[in-house]
């Protein structure tokens, strides 16, 4: 059976996910897109010389008849509306995160699907399908280095346009370390505080840039991530945990080591893109799989709830500077354990 897939917003990681469904995948392909601005729903169809319809709108394409699920890769404030739409149709739908961008946004979409009865969502947190983070979790797992105590962790990228503003560190980019990080320690996060470092001079000048994120979970575990939006040299996620016995870091992104003009060097990623390419690869095939089986088992629009709760609460402590708690609700059993 091949899954017919209909794409709303096609930008930068619309168009990769269109191409990975046409191009690498198995078991699906696009036949409906859209995008805010048409020119680029069209351009993607010429440019992967694809079968499929443009549509002027999102709910048209959610609606129609041929499209048996949606991906949601528009911009995060337009996530909520479409994904209402896909479950009210009745429609698997796969979102791009922030499944919302506040926990209210987020428990609606929550409540829409317990009382459809079926999981229809899955949320676009590609980082528990790296093999790096799942190497990782291996070995705390496997109490190498005893329960964790301490985790440093860096999410940099080289540079962000004007439209980027200092709440987005956290509800664009901050969200994959929210997501994997709980994941990862299998813990939730109790509070949470954010201090700003001195300026980078190349940053806009709206843009708080760098932030440090100070948590603390429920088993007592702290945590400091830096995010570093303008950092120039590369695309660079780093995450260091200090156990009892040991520490285990975050692989590398494989790299041919070179000696050469005096130097020793391994290249450094700059893109998103290629940084996770695999994890994205494995995620979009799992949807297309779990589909065709009729049960979504990745991330849930309950993780994406979770990720927005303790998102509102670390942009309450940019605004305050205050430790603010982090309260979620108990889980559902709709959602499992
Ligand atoms: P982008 O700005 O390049 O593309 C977004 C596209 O959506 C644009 O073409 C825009 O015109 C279109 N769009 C916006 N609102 C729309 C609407 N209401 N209906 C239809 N189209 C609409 O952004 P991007 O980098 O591709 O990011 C898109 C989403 O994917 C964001 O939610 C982002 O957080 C997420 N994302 C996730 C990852 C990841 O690593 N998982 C990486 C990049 C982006
Ligand atoms: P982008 O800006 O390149 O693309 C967004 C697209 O959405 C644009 O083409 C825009 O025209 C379109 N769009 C916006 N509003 C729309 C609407 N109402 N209807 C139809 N189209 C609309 O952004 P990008 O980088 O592709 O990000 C899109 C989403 O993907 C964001 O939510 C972002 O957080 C997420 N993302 C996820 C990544 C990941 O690693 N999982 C990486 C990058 C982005
Ligand atoms: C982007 O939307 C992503 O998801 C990237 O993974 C992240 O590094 C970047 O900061 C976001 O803007």
């Amino acid at each position: 059976m091949t899954l017919n897939i209909g794409v709303i917003g096609t930008g930068a990681i619309g168009r990769d996910h269109i191409r990975r469904c046409s191009k690498v995948l198995q078991g699906a392909r696009v036949v409906a897109v859209n995008d805010i601005n048409r020119d680029n729903a069209a351009k993607v169809v010429s440019d992967l010389q694809l079968d499929a319809r443009v549509y002027d709108n999102g709910h048209d394409l959610i609606k129609a008849a041929d499209v048996q699920a949606v991906l949601v890769t528009s911009w995060g404030p337009s996530h909520e509306e479409f994904v209402l739409a896909a479950i009210a149709a009745g429609k698997p739908v796969f979102c791009e995160k922030p499944l919302a961008v506040t926990a209210q946004g987020c428990k609606n979409i929550v409540d829409a699907e317990a009382k459809h009865g079926k999981r229809l969502v899955q949320v676009g947190f590609m980082r528990p399908y790296d093999q790096g983070y799942r190497a990782l979790k291996q070995v705390l797992t496997s109490g190498q280095i005893g329960e964790p105590l301490m985790l440093h962790c860096a999410h940099r990228n080289p540079t962000v346009g004007e439209a980027y503003t200092t709440d987005m560190a956290i509800t664009d980019t901050l969200i994959h370390e929210i997501d994997v990080l709980r994941w990862l320690l299998d813990d939730d996060y109790v509070s949470v505080q954010v201090v700003f470092p001195r300026k980078s001079p190349k940053a806009f000048p709206h843009l708080k840039d760098p932030q440090i994120v100070l948590f603390e979970t429920a088993k007592g575990t702290r945590i400091d991530v830096e995010i570093f939006v303008n950092c120039q040299y590369g695309y660079d996620i780093q995450c260091e945990v200090v156990g009892e016995t040991g520490i285990a870091k975050l692989p590398e992104p494989s790299s041919v080591q070179m000696r050469s003009g005096a130097r020793l060097s391994t290249e450094i990623l700059t893109d998103w893109k290629d940084r996770f390419i695999d994890a994205y690869d494995v995620e979009l095939q799992g949807f297309i799989n779990d589909v065709a089986a009729g049960k979504l088992t990745g991330p849930s629009a309950w993780d994406g709830y979770a990720a927005a709760v303790t998102a509102d609460a670390c942009v309450a402590a940019q605004l305050s500077g205050e430790i603010v708690p982090v309260t979620l609700p108990a889980r559902p059993a709709f959602y499992g354990k």
